[in-house]
Parts: structure tokens; sequence; C-alpha cells
């Protein structure tokens, strides 16, 4: 696999974790580009839509933790294959991330 670079906030936990753990469980080697709070305001100004987490692969910046998550689940075999099973850890995402939504807007 290419060069990844990882970019989200210090902290355990968040939109980018997952993305940081899964590619800790293929055994994947990142460069884990973290930052602080204060920083963030910078950082931003940098990335598509002005929200992290960003992942560098191939040369181009992605964005959108679920489709990320996937994407590199897929590779270390941490995603179903059969679609029904499939639908229910896409269920589970989208939770997370409608709550995370809603917390979000009690940080920021
Ligand atoms: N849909 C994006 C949302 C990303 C997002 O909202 N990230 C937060 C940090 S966890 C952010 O950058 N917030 C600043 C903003 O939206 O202005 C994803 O799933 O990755």
């Amino acid at each position: 696999m290419t060069k990844i670079k990882v970019t989200y906030f210090d902290m355990n936990g968040g939109r980018g974790e997952p993305i940081r753990l899964v590619l800790h469980c293929m055994g994947q080697d990142f460069e884990d580009d973290r930052f602080s709070f204060n920083e963030f305001a910078e950082v931003r100004k940098g990335t598509p839509f002005g929200q992290v987490p960003v992942v560098e692969l191939e040369g181009e910046q992605i964005t959108q933790c679920n489709a990320l998550g996937r994407y590199f689940a897929k590779q270390a075999c941490l995603y179903p294959e059969d679609a029904y099973q499939a639908l229910l850890c896409d269920e589970v995402m989208d939770a997370i991330e409608d709550v995370t939504h809603k917390l979000g807007g009690t940080l920021f």
C-alpha cells in the first residue's frame, strides 16, 4: 500500500480514531499527524470542507470518516462481505455519526 497520512486532533476518540485503530489492526504504517484544538483553525485551511479527519492517500486528500473506515476495514478483513452483515455495521456507524454530529455542536 502507498504512503498514508492521517490528520486529526491529538485525542483518543472522535471521528479520526477508528481510522487510526483499523490501520494499527492491519499492521499498516502511517503518518499519525496529530494537532491540538488550538491549531485546528490553521489546519482546516488546508483541508477539503475545512473538516477533519483527512487521509492523504495516493497523493489525494480524502475525507469522510465512515467511508475511510470502511475502505481500510475491507482491506483488513474487518468489514463483512455479506451484504446483510455489512448493513448492520453501516447502521451502527451511521448512528454513531448522528450522535457525534450532535456532540460536535456542543464543542465548537
Ligand atoms: N462528514 C464528515 C464530518 C467531519 C467533521 O465534522 N469533523 C469535525 C471534527 S470531528 C470538524 O471538522 N468540524 C468542524 C466543522 O465542521 O466546521 C465526516 O464524517 O468525516
